[in-house]
């Protein structure tokens, strides 16, 4: 058979159990997911010389990493065009672009310092999401910004907040298409506070400050990620998930946005998204795989990561969640590691769709549970493989197994005679 028989035959099973996955196929092209610059250059950026810092860490010095904005738009472009589906680009202020001699600190940053990012976005047709980049700079004081009890420190990071909302709105303008602002900082300690509640009360009113700088609610979408501890953050961690949480409930605008990184081995986003949509009309995530820790590996095509994605589809919150990557390994090549990535979350997402869910709720409803644990099991060795590798195919893109002879040519043609 080749793969437009497999595919019929597959439509066929799946038509069987009430799934269209001609209109699945259809409707996942049109769903935003935001790729992380950071991945190409292991978090560095363009700004400073120094390392990464901050409480996360990459691992693995895998030859021809991108270290100029040209190597990793380069690097970038050959990553897109072997994932299906919509990209967005998920920016951090640490990638400005100057131009020669040209140099602005975090706190005078300009929306023409991302001039050559917003081109490259809107050839692409693709939207633009922004980080401010809390970490990896001088004015970090004693591991603290935001939540500085050094008044300096603290309206220096205020101001590269404020920079940023700038940015955001000037992305949303040029892309036309909403600005997802994330704000997250590493603050913490090491060892044993004597004061947890004062940090938390600076930052508080520092992220009060950032959000007062106007914006157009409609197309910035300012987010707060929470954090559970970093290396050599052990000890505390100022933006915790309480806290984030109850800053996002009780200022309208303002979204929660969870890490699968970022929560204790035995808790589950997947099981927080269901929870967050009965009380925020949006919400965003970032999408990891966390080994023991928040190690932020590559996404896989895991349990959880198909957990998640079914708790967004059947709730049919697709258009009610920001879904963004999150993750940086230095040890494998780093196009591979993008597109794995990206590919993974995009069949995370196709799975969930192609399960019957209508079917699934009546039978947990009317308390038939065994034949409920009986379907989802079965459901599991469906010819699933046919379906991504159409929906690849329609999408204009390599399926599984074809796409890593590109990547082992552009790595032997570029990467390795940087
Ligand atoms: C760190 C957070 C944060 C960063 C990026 C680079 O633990 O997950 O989102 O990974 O901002
Ligand atoms: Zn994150």
């Amino acid at each position: 058979m080749n793969q437009k028989e497999r595919y019929e035959d597959a439509k066929k099973m799946y038509g069987a159990l009430g799934v269209d996955t001609e209109a699945v196929i259809e409707a996942l092209q049109k769903i935003p997911v935001a790729l992380h610059c950071w991945q190409g250059d292991d978090v560095i950026g363009f700004d400073h010389d120094g390392p990464l810092t901050g409480g996360i860490q990459t691992t693995g010095n895998y030859p021809g990493k991108a270290k100029t904005p040209q190597e990793l738009m380069q690097d970038m472009d050959k990553a897109l065009s072997l994932m299906p589906g919509t990209k967005k680009l998920n920016l951090h202020a640490s990638y400005a672009v100057f131009e020669e001699g040209e140099f602005a600190d975090r706190d005078k940053l300009e929306p023409k310092h991302f001039a050559k990012w917003v081109a490259f976005a809107k050839e692409r047709n693709m939207g633009i999401d922004f980080n401010p980049t809390f970490f990896s700079h001088d004015r970090v004081k004693d591991g603290l910004t935001l939540s500085s009890p050094d008044e300096e420190t603290r309206k220096f990071w205020i101001a590269h907040g404020k920079a940023c909302v700038r940015i955001a709105q000037y992305f949303a303008d040029e892309t036309g298409i909403p600005c997802v602002m994330n704000i997250w900082t590493g603050d913490g300690y090491k060892d044993i506070p004597a004061d947890r509640m004062g940090p938390r009360m600076r930052y508080k009113d520092a992220i009060e400050q950032i959000l007062s700088e106007p914006y157009d609610r409609n197309m910035v979408k300012p987010c707060v990620e929470s954090k559970v501890f970093g290396i050599g953050v052990e000890s505390y961690t100022a933006g915790s998930a309480e806290f984030t949480l109850s800053y996002a409930a009780t200022h309208e605008g303002c979204l929660p946005l969870m890490d699968n990184g970022h929560y204790h081995p035995t808790e589950v986003v997947s099981d927080k998204i269901p929870a967050l949509l009965c009380f925020f009309p949006e919400i965003a995530l970032h999408i990891t795989r966390p080994v023991r820790w928040d190690s932020d590996h590559v996404v896989l095509f895991d349990d959880e990561t198909k957990e998640m994605a079914k708790e967004i589809v059947r709730n049919d919150a697709l258009g009610r969640v920001y879904m963004a990557l999150d993750y940086f390994d230095a040890n494998i090549n780093r196009i591979s590691a993008w597109v794995v990535g990206f590919r993974s979350w995009q069949k995370a997402l196709l799975n969930a769709m192609c399960t019957p869910y209508a079917t699934m709720k009546k039978l947990q409803d009317e308390n038939r549970m065994t034949e409920l644990m009986v379907l989802q099991e079965e459901i599991k060795t469906y010819p699933f493989g046919d379906v991504w590798n159409e929906y690849c195919g329609r999408c204009g893109v390599s399926g599984d197994g074809k796409w890593f002879e590109e990547v082992v040519k552009y790595e032997q043609d570029v990467l390795l005679r940087r």
